[in-house]
């Protein structure tokens, strides 16, 4: 079976854990406190030099790290990666706006607010990652007041990486409010076959 080393609160793992999901692939899931250090032991770091999980282990002992990585990777040949050329380059597009200027701003700012202690937070450093994340929030809103999914053809990868962190935004003390097409797509999101919450555990 294959391993999904993960920290259950971190959206990059949660991308793997749904799409996995969604494919009815069964994995075992190992737990690391990414606070205490635990993706920085020798161990783990023989695994993945970089110390960071989501990292994908296959029976066959490869393994994968960087959630959009692992998503390509999983998707091919589904329908959650668009068999047009063009379509999977747009997904790619999406999927590096998500790691470019998308998680480096919420995702932070929720790791700050939500793991670490308030109190420790600079409120400078979190005012730019808040406006930095809104400016992706309005790119993202100028495709989904649109359309219903952010690469034509339907639900796709792309949509899995940017629900990640995008869904708990309020995390990140973030308001989802002005926001009407990106709250659609939210639900539409959720209402997708094999959709697990990014709480949900007892993967075995
Ligand atoms: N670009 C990477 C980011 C991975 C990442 O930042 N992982 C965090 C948890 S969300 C981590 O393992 N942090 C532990 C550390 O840096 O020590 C991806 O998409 O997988």
């Amino acid at each position: 079976m294959m391993i999904l080393h993960d920290n259950l609160g971190s959206g990059n793992g949660y991308k793997v854990r749904l799409l996995l999901s969604h494919l009815g692939q069964p994995f075992k899931r190992i737990e690391y406190d990414v606070t205490k250090g635990e993706t920085r032991t020798a161990e783990f770091l023989a695994l993945n030099p970089d110390g960071r999980i989501p990292l994908l282990q296959f029976t066959d002992g490869r393994v994968l790290t960087q959630s959009n990585a692992i998503l390509f990777f999983l998707a091919q040949k589904t329908s959650y990666l668009p068999s047009d050329s063009f379509a999977q380059a747009q997904a790619l597009q999406w999927m590096f706006f998500e790691q470019y200027s998308h998680e480096p701003n919420i995702a932070v700012a929720r790791y700050w607010l939500y793991f670490l202690d308030r109190a420790e937070v600079q409120q400078t450093q979190l005012e730019e990652k808040w406006q930095k994340g809104y400016q992706a929030l309005d790119v993202m809103e100028q495709r989904l007041g649109a359309a219903d999914y952010l690469v034509d053809g339907g639900y796709s990868i792309a949509d899995i990486a940017l629900y990640a962190y995008t869904h708990v935004a309020d995390e990140a003390d973030m308001d989802l409010g002005p926001y009407p097409g990106i709250r659609r797509w939210l639900d539409r999101v959720a209402e997708q076959p094999g959709h697990v919450l990014i709480t949900q555990d007892g993967f075995s």
